[in-house]
């Protein structure tokens, strides 16, 4: 059986872009429809960043959805870099004006969900073989099986928002895609606990023995991540393990208060940079993942996915309510101008503060100028701040 509907936008996937996407439409009046092949249980769960730009905290409250963020989220005025065994501040507030909110990924994605179905809008979850159609004309089509149908979806656009693995990237021709693409060779380890952080702010440890971060979610959760190589398994890093080689690698001046405790996640990310040019072809619009990787380490990757959803709603919304589709042509090459620069400052913070594999090379060299540079001067830390807090939009 085929079943058949309409709307303006249809979004693929549930994931911070789509649904931001979706609740910003929502807000002026323009209708749409999420697409999701998990459940809503796993999306809700899944566990990934946690540090928001002043921009994109900005587009939540706009979406209606930053309330529980205002009341929750850890304001934070500066980081720090351990390096040599001691800790330089970098004062975000001090050098730039702005702050960044700790905030989970988590806790975004069942507001966004929350406020999405409060309002009546539709997510079908475990939308399964999603597949597009028609993305060159003015009436392109997605069509899915959901609970035993297939059912088509007719629209004016469709935003590809299903994350690096999803489907919409390659539904731009072969012809007009370029990757370009960096895969570092070591992973991140990332551990959740119940345990108060070591520090009020965040900690990026450079350490002979490998990168560490320490992070946190709430006064009483801490995120942890260690640099670790490819193949190893989490098997290889029992809980006892893992605290201490964050003590080892975390050691500096002033120290940091480590409580340790069960780790009630544990997890290993590779680390990729990737760009997928363009980031539009017709009707179809791709924002966040789906577009572009960013290593963890200048925790740009969500931040990334809303400021996509920050141009693609300012020119669907020109669209429908002046008419206007010059910011819909425009939307690829506006939003790859940010994503390139977000991708330079994850590359470099990468570079900087993991151990590199040859220690005598010329790039270890460089590492070492680079911290005692940023150690000592002020207009680099400006350079360091000005990017974390995020470019503007
Ligand atoms: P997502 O979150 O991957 O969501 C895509 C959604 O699409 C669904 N999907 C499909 N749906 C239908 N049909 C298909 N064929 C589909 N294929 C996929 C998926 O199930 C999913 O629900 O992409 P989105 O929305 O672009 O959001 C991107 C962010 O999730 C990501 O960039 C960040 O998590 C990256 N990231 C960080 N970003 C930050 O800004 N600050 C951080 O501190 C930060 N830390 C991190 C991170 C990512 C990490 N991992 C695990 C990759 C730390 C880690 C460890
Ligand atoms: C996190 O808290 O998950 C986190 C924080 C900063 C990063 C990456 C991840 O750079």
């Amino acid at each position: 059986m085929s079943q058949r509907q309409r709307t303006q936008v249809g979004i693929i996937g549930a994931g911070p872009a789509g649904l931001l996407l979706a609740r910003l439409l929502e807000v002026h009046g323009i209708e749409s429809v999420v697409l999701e092949a998990r459940t809503r249980d796993y999306v809700e769960a899944r566990i990934r960043a946690g540090v928001l730009e002043q921009g994109t905290v900005a587009l939540l409250e706009e979406a209606g959805v930053a309330e529980r963020l205002r009341r929750e989220g850890l304001v934070h005025d500066g980081a720090e870099i351990a390096t040599g065994g001691r800790r330089v501040r970098i004062d975000f507030r001090a050098l730039t004006g702005k702050t960044v909110t700790v905030y989970g990924q988590t806790e975004i994605t069942k507001d966004l969900i929350a406020a999405r179905l409060a309002a009546g809008g539709p997510i079908v979850w475990e939308a399964k073989d999603v597949a597009l159609h028609d993305i060159e004309t003015a009436r392109p089509r997605l069509t899915y099986d959901h609970a035993g149908a297939t059912h088509e979806l007719v629209c004016d656009f469709i935003a590809g928002c299903d994350g690096f693995h999803g489907v919409s990237r390659s539904a731009l021709p072969a012809s007009s895609r370029q990757a370009f693409e960096r895969v570092y060779p070591f992973g991140w380890l990332g551990i959740l606990a119940d345990v108060a952080p070591c520090s009020s702010e965040l900690i990026y440890a450079h350490h002979d023995r490998g990168f560490a971060l320490a992070s946190m979610r709430s006064p009483t959760r801490s995120r942890y991540y260690i640099q670790c190589d490819l193949d190893e398994k989490l098997e290889d890093w029992p809980d006892e393990r893992i605290w201490q080689e964050l003590k080892v690698r975390l050691d500096c001046e002033p120290p940091p208060n480590i409580t340790t405790g069960p780790t009630i996640e544990k997890s290993i990310a590779p680390l990729r940079s990737f760009v997928s040019t363009p980031m539009q072809h017709g009707r179809l619009f791709l924002a966040g993942d789906a577009a572009h990787i960013v290593p963890p380490t200048g925790a740009k990757g969500l931040n990334l996915a809303a400021s996509d959803v920050h141009y693609l709603s300012r020119a669907l919304i020109a669209y429908y309510k002046k008419q206007d589709d010059s910011l819909c042509r425009a939307y690829g090459d506006t939003a790859l101008a940010r994503v390139w620069k977000a991708e330079r400052f994850s590359w470099w913070m990468t570079t900087l503060l993991h151990k590199l594999h040859k220690k005598t090379s010329f790039e270890a060299q460089m590492q070492r100028a680079e911290l005692d540079y940023l150690a000592s001067s002020r207009a680099a830390q400006t350079a360091l701040a000005e990017n974390y807090v995020g470019l503007p939009f």
